[in-house]
Parts: C-alpha cells; sequence; structure tokens
C-alpha cells in the first residue's frame, strides 16, 4: 500500500470510530465519559508516522505486553464523551505507541490527550489477540441498556443462558454473533481481574463479553463490527423485553428451527 493509500485507510479507521462513538451516544449506551474505544492501526503506520517526534513523556502502561513492541493504537481520551468523541475523535482521543520495552508507550498525534485508565485491559486484550493470531483489531466497551438489565438476574448471568435466549428472539442474531454473549461475575470496573477474566471469556471463543451489572466488552475486525455484533444482541434483548411487556414470555426459535439456521449458515456452535 503507498503511503498515501496508508493515510486514506487510516483516516478511513478514525472516522468509523467517531461514527461508531455517535451511536452509542444516539443509543443511550454511553452516558458522560462511559464506554471505552481502543484499536489497533500497526498495519497504517507509515515511515512518516515513525518519524513524527513523541508529543508525551513515556508512560507506563503497568505490564508488558511482548507482542505489541512497536504496535500503534487509537485510544479514546480519559474522562473524555463519547458524544465529544462523535464529532472530533483527535481531539478526544490520540495515537499512542507501544516503545521497545513492550511495557510503555508514548502519545504520537494529534495532542497530548491521555488514555483512559483501562487502557492496561484493552491493550492486554490486544496481546492476546496478536499472540493467538487473530485478524481482530478493535476492542468496544459500552453500556447497552437491555444487556446490562439481563445480567441483574442469576438466571441469565448461567453460561450460556442468555446466548440460547438471544439468538432464539430473531434469527440474526446467531448469523451476525454466532459466538454468543460470554458472561464474566461482577467485578471492580479496570481491575486486573476483570482484565484477566475477560481475556479467558474471549479465549473460550467469545466476541462479545458481559460484565455483570456494568457493560459488554466485544472485539472485532474493526470497531464498527465489534459494535455490529453488541448492536444485534442488544436488539434480540429488546423483542424479548417487548414480549414480556406485552404480558407474556416469547416463545422463541425452536431447537429445530436453530439448528437449520447453524446447519445452512454454516454457524461455529
Ligand atoms: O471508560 O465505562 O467502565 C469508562 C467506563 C469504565
Ligand atoms: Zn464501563
Amino acid at each position: 500500500m503507498s503511503i498515501l493509500d496508508k493515510r486514506a485507510a487510516l483516516k478511513a479507521e478514525i472516522d468509523k470510530v467517531a461514527e461508531v462513538a455517535g451511536y452509542l451516544w444516539q443509543k443511550g449506551w454511553a452516558e458522560r465519559n462511559g464506554g471505552n474505544i481502543t484499536v489497533n492501526i500497526t498495519q497504517w503506520a507509515d515511515d512518516a508516522m515513525r518519524a513524527l517526534p513523541a508529543i508525551s513523556a513515556a508512560q507506563p502502561i503497568g505490564k508488558t505486553l511482548p507482542r505489541l513492541k512497536g504496535c500503534w493504537f487509537y485510544c479514546k481520551g480519559t474522562g473524555r464523551r463519547m458524544r465529544d468523541l462523535a464529532r472530533d475523535p483527535m481531539a478526544n482521543g490520540s495515537i499512542i505507541r507501544i516503545l521497545d520495552d513492550c511495557a510503555s508507550y508514548e502519545i504520537v498525534a494529534d495532542a497530548p490527550v491521555a488514555p483512559t485508565s483501562e487502557l492496561p485491559s484493552h491493550l492486554a486484550v490486544h496481546d492476546y489477540l496478536l499472540a493467538k493470531g487473530s485478524p481482530y483489531r478493535a476492542s468496544l466497551h459500552t453500556h447497552p441498556i437491555e444487556l446490562v438489565a439481563l445480567t441483574h438476574s442469576r438466571q441469565w448471568m448461567e453460561k450460556d443462558a442468555a446466548t440460547r435466549m438471544l439468538w432464539s428472539m430473531i434469527p440474526e442474531t446467531k448469523a451476525f454473533c454466532p459466538r454468543g454473549l460470554g458472561m464474566v461475575p461482577y467485578m471492580l470496573p479496570s481491575s486486573v481481574e476483570l482484565a484477566e477474566a475477560t481475556i479467558r471469556a474471549i479465549d473460550e471463543d467469545y466476541d462479545v463479553v458481559m460484565w455483570e451489572k456494568h457493560g459488554v466488552f466485544a472485539v472485532d475486525t474493526d470497531i464498527m463490527d465489534a459494535f455490529d455484533q453488541v448492536d444485534v444482541l442488544n436488539k434480540a434483548a429488546q423483542i424479548y423485553i417487548a414480549a414480556k411487556n406485552m404480558g407474556f414470555t416469547p416463545e422463541g426459535m425452536s431447537d429445530a428451527q436453530m439448528k437449520e439456521l447453524s446447519d445452512v449458515f454454516h454457524l461455529p456452535k
């Protein structure tokens, strides 16, 4: 890819971040500074970018992440609002590069906006994805209302109980979120334990992981695809709730209908 093509591709990725940030706000999933977005943009870093001076001192990540040596990321800024990021992603987030010690980073562009306190958790997930040879380059944390509400019930926190219910609400759910919804019990936001439990759930083969009474963490090839998986799951939760509000428990698609769908669309589970 030529330098100009790389720049255009990088701009398209950042534009997608802004578009998704706007959707998160419009959906009511991103109150105040809620949520986070981190995108591995290393494939678009060119010599001109590599020559850019740092605009911050080296900052410790708090972890050593060997796969991230020389990697570049777009990260939402600490305390910044998704609705502001939607208007101006480079004033409400920044581009960082990981230094050769794999344990610190510096901010390179556009402004010295410090990443969120969740950066170590997001970077640990990206390190894991690279170690696995995954093509996934984007991670999203957000607070989807109906999915978070589900996690306030023991019934839906049981492994794959919510997955089965959500898949059965409308055929698209399993087709477009074929790995379902992983469940992580309540843990302190931004804690090392939460990050490790999230990676274990992704490793179990989930792209979307629910944090009990808090939100979702999703990974995919780009930020739009990560958003789409969460959107599809939350839509299914809304259909369940709509039926409940009409005074009945929805029937759901039958096991035979689910199996037919999986066979025809070659879905993994
Ligand atoms: O990044 O949502 O859980 C802000 C949050 C913390
Ligand atoms: Zn959160």
